[in-house]
């Protein structure tokens, strides 16, 4: 249902900017743009339909009332109706699994406990293989990186024996480990390497990726290649700042006829 699908384009808030008034009865997710941390917890939301306000922060000038919201001031930070505020990823995306686990949200986590640290053992295994090269990549932008990137998304690869990570459908694995995989393709074609070369390395990853977008959710959650090539060039040309690429992103979303006044 793309009307329930909550979007992060929305310009940042910075130091001299106030709280912005929101709704109390709504739960908030304080959000960075094109923060693959932030991205996972708007995936997991979007996919349970859970209905929720995002408000943007630039890391890079905090706001005042941001700063001490939590021991680390780092995004995504999630802020409950009844005051709770809870952060790091994966203790978020663990918190919200069990607050929304009701008939009328989507379970992600199996409930057999063995089965449920089989699948969090698999998102520490994928993310000790995939997150340094991913960084490495975005940062040193070079061929030498990316060639290191596609040697750890062909390890990914392997552990991929179904459908999903998860299984035969989609779950927890695959929606913790998404949004690192959404700009790996990208950031090895900015970097030179022929795209052709990508989808003959690791088809069955490109499979699962696309798999992964024809998902509603996952598919308004994301970027488009050309958000990713200006975040690259932004830093590059260290320029990087918190609202990059934003009008892609709404032209991304206008094109798939999503309306901000879809969410709810
Ligand atoms: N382990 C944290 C990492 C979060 C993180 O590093 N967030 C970055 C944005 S990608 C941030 O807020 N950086 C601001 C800062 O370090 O001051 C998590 O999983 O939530």
């Amino acid at each position: 249902m793309v009307g329930m699908v909550v979007t992060d384009a929305s310009p940042a808030l910075m130091t001299d900017h106030l709280k912005p008034q929101l709704d109390p009865n709504i739960p908030v997710l304080y959000s960075t743009r094109m923060s693959p941390y932030c991205q996972r917890i708007r995936l997991i939301l979007n996919a349970k339909k859970v209905a929720f306000q995002v408000v943007n922060v630039s890391i890079w000038s905090k706001p005042e009332w941001f700063v001490g919201m939590t021991p680390v001031n780092k995004l995504p930070v999630w802020h409950g109706p009844n005051g709770h505020v809870i952060y790091e990823s994966v203790i978020i995306a663990d918190y919200l699994e069990e607050i929304y686990c009701c008939r009328r949200y989507r379970r992600f986590l199996p409930v057999d406990p063995f089965q449920k640290a089989m699948q969090k053992l698999r998102v520490e295994h994928i993310m000790r293989l995939i997150e340094d090269p991913v960084r490495a990549v975005g940062m040193k932008q070079d061929l030498e990186s990316g060639q290191a990137l596609l040697d750890a998304l062909s390890r990914v690869e392997e552990l991929l024996m179904d459908n999903f990570f998860s299984g035969q459908e989609m779950g927890y694995v695959d929606l913790m480990i998404y949004p690192w995989f959404d700009r790996a393709p990208f950031y090895l074609k900015f970097v030179g390497i022929d795209w052709q070369e990508i989808l003959d390395r690791v088809d069955r990853i490109m499979q699962w990726r696309e798999r992964m977008l024809s998902d509603m959710a996952v598919r308004l959650t994301s970027y488009p290649e050309e958000c990713w090539v200006a975040l690259l060039e932004a830093r590059r040309a260290k320029a990087m700042h918190a609202d990059v690429a934003l009008e892609l992103q709404q032209n991304f979303l206008n094109k798939h006829k999503y309306t901000p006044s879809d969410s709810p």
